[in-house]
């Protein structure tokens, strides 16, 4: 259907990003924002990611739907993603959940989410859909997949990837014939299949697609008109293509962005509090797993202008140090010492302050004498002098949100009842 269209294949094809979901195992990291624009990695926001990936493969058309509370994010798109010019066939459409198509406020599935903004895709033309998640932390090639999917005449594409088969009944988990045609598809099995010869792994979908433009307006079509169906990519129309037409899978290995050969395929859900510190704690290492130092594969965001960061000794002769972390703009480390820390943009940290094993979101201030291990602490916290955390597994997780591997998630309303 698509031979015949000149690559590269990115500038026929516009990303359509998911960007309306909760992201509930984040806690109250998302009582006030969704998933995709809780910070990660001192500057970006988790979005940044698939949008950054999008531009640099090459693709100029996004339209991002939006649905759960979504001012953070979409003052962020505002802010950030606002350099799409129409003169040069760009484009750049925020789509929040509304009545245009019958009178349902919100999107039903992810599957209404892209069909009541049909009419919005049929104006730009595009020849090929780039359906992406917008709550995964990654680094990929869109253009790889967009050939494949092309090269084998697929209806579908769906990018995928191996996981331990423990982990695997939260995906669709699909089993493929040896030129990687979709033989079956579950979504969220109890019970996941394993991979040939592989009995400890699965394979499973990444929740992103490549559709031809009109194959994919049809299937929403009669995905819409069906009562029974719930309107979901992952419950409903991926499945039933399966069945009837030719899905393909996409292996993440071949297109993933490395920095260089040794670099494993970095693919993260940060679906929870721990996977969160975990990710971002990993950037603090020596050689952390994910590179966000790739000049190649930038990750755009909004970049607040700050002065730079500042180290100062105290009144006391203290010196404000960070060692194996990472400081951004307009943070001031006065007398106090980090380590193994992230600190986002703002953040203060006051002397006899030790902070270890830390996310800490823009402007938080911690104040003098604090011990804090193990922590997230969310954006303009102000936490007081004094305040010991991570030392004590039964005061923690009556203060705040611990999660099972020990770490605090802490917001200000968990601050104020401290006092109470
Ligand atoms: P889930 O992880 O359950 O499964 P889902 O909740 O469907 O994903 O969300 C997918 C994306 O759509 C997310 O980015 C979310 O923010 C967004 N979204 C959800 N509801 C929305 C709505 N009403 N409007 C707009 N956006 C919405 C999916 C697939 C699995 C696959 C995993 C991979 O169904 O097969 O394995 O993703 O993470
Ligand atoms: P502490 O509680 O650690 O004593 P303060 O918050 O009083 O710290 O600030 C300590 C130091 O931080 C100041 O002496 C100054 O060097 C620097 N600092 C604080 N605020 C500013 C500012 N607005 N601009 C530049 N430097 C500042």
């Amino acid at each position: 259907m698509s031979q015949g269209v000149p690559a590269p294949l990115a500038r026929h094809a516009m990303a359509y990003v998911l960007a309306g979901g909760r992201g509930s195992r984040l806690m109250e990291l998302t009582d006030r924002r969704a998933k995709p624009a809780v910070y990660f990695g001192g500057k970006s926001r988790i979005i940044d990611f698939a949008l950054s990936n999008a531009l640099n493969s090459g693709i100029r058309r996004i339209a991002v739907a939006t649905q759960y509370k979504a001012h953070s994010l979409i003052r962020h798109l505002q802010r950030g993603w606002n350099f799409f010019r129409p003169e040069r066939n760009e484009s750049f459409d925020i789509l929040p959940a509304s009545q245009r198509v019958s009178d349902d406020m919100w999107y039903r599935g992810t599957a209404d989410a892209v069909y009541q903004n049909i009419d919005i895709i049929e104006s730009y033309d595009p020849k090929f859909i780039v359906l992406l998640a917008g709550d995964h932390v990654y680094k990929m090639d869109y253009e790889k997949m967009l050939q494949q999917h092309v090269e084998q005449g697929a209806d579908v594409t769906v990018g995928c990837l191996e996981v331990a088969r423990s982990e695997a009944s939260a995906f669709g988990v699909m089993d493929v014939d040896a030129k990687d045609v979709i033989r079956s598809f579950l979504e969220k099995p109890a019970d996941p299949p394993a991979m040939p010869g592989k009995p400890d792994k699965s394979l499973v979908s990444m929740g992103i697609y490549v559709f031809d433009t009109k194959f994919l307006i049809e299937e929403l079509h009669r995905d819409a008109a069906n009562p029974d169906s719930s309107h979901d990519f992952g419950k409903d129309i991926i499945p039933y293509i399966v069945k009837h037409g030719k899905a393909v899978a996409h292996h993440f290995d071949k297109s993933c962005r490395r920095s260089h050969a040794e670099d494993t395929s970095y693919w993260r859900d940060v679906g929870t509090v721990d996977a969160y510190w975990a990710a971002n704690i990993d950037l603090t290492d020596i050689v952390p797993q994910l590179d966000l130092y790739d000049r190649e594969w930038p990750i755009w965001t909004y970049g607040e202008i700050t002065p730079p960061a500042k180290f100062v000794h105290d009144k006391d002769g203290r010196r404000g140090e960070a060692v194996s972390s990472l400081v951004s703009g307009g943070c001031i480390i006065s007398g106090a010492s980090l380590r193994h820390t992230l600190l986002f943009t703002g953040v203060r940290a006051h002397s006899y302050t030790h902070i270890e094993g830390a996310v800490i979101l823009p402007y938080a201030d911690i104040g003098r004498s604090c011990r804090l291990t193990n922590v997230v602490v969310d954006a303009e916290v102000r936490i007081p002098d004094g305040l010991v955390v991570g030392e004590d597994p039964e005061l923690d997780a009556k203060r705040f949100r611990r999660s099972e591997n020990g770490t605090c998630l802490i917001t200000q309303p968990m601050i104020d009842r401290l006092g109470t």
